[in-house]
């Protein structure tokens, strides 16, 4: 079964935080996820710039930028400019007032563009951005802290989201409490990747080698 492992750096301990990217790489993690919030559009300051910069300089692996920004326009040159081209940059269209000129920005730059969908947003309300954007990062959890309990009424979104993937041509990504469960369920529906926080991957008594292999052993 193909999909993607991303790791929420966000949950990663930053006091050996090069040790953390190395362990992740050589355990088989796809990319890092960077969540970057601002204190405004969510409640939570996680990571910020120069936290991107260091892990783009400590790993050759693609980033996965999530903006959890206002306006992320009024700065999204400074996010770009860190970045190598194919990293994927997240946008919530609710933090902006015009998403679809941010998100051709981030395409102008050879970037993957894509579009963040909280818990309390429906699929019609973004249907004009589907058509731009390569990757869609459902939020399973309310956004702005790791650690959250999963809102099943999302459920229904995903499904939504699925039965329109291919038509639309973009990716689908869960972002928030992603457990074994839920890949075991959603990876064969088509879900293209999962961002991978304290629910399954941080703050265990196993390797992140080891986790990462369960994940890819699971029998679907
Ligand atoms: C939440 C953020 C997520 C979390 C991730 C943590 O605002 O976008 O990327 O870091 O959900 O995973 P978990 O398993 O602790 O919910
Ligand atoms: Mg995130």
């Amino acid at each position: 079964m193909q999909f993607e492992l991303m790791a929420s750096m966000m949950c990663a301990n930053y006091g050996k935080l090069e040790k953390e990217v190395k362990d992740l790489e050589e355990g088989g993690i796809d990319s890092f996820h960077i969540d970057i919030m601002d204190g405004r559009y969510v409640p939570n300051f996680a990571m910020s710039l120069n936290d991107m910069r260091y892990i783009a300089d400590a790993t050759a692996k693609p980033l996965d930028i999530h903006l959890m920004i206002e306006h992320p326009s009024n700065n999204i040159g400074l996010f770009l400019s860190s970045l190598r081209k194919g990293d994927t940059v997240y946008i919530h269209p609710e933090a902006e007032y015009h998403p679809s000129t941010t998100l051709q920005a981030i395409i102008n730059a050879g970037m993957v563009p894509g579009i963040a969908i909280n818990p309390g947003t429906s699929v019609e309300t973004v249907m004009e951005m589907l058509r731009i954007v390569k990757k869609v990062l459902v939020m399973s959890v309310n956004p702005g802290n790791a650690g959250q309990m999963y809102l099943p009424y999302v459920g229904k979104k995903i499904t939504k989201l699925l039965a329109m993937k291919d038509d639309m041509d973009f990716g689908l990504y869960w972002d928030g409490a992603c457990s074994a469960d839920k890949i075991l369920e959603y990876a064969p529906k088509g879900v293209d990747g999962f961002v991978l926080g304290t629910t399954l991957l941080f703050g265990k008594d196993k390797s992140y080698g080891e986790t990462l292999a369960d994940i890819r052993e699971l029998k679907f």
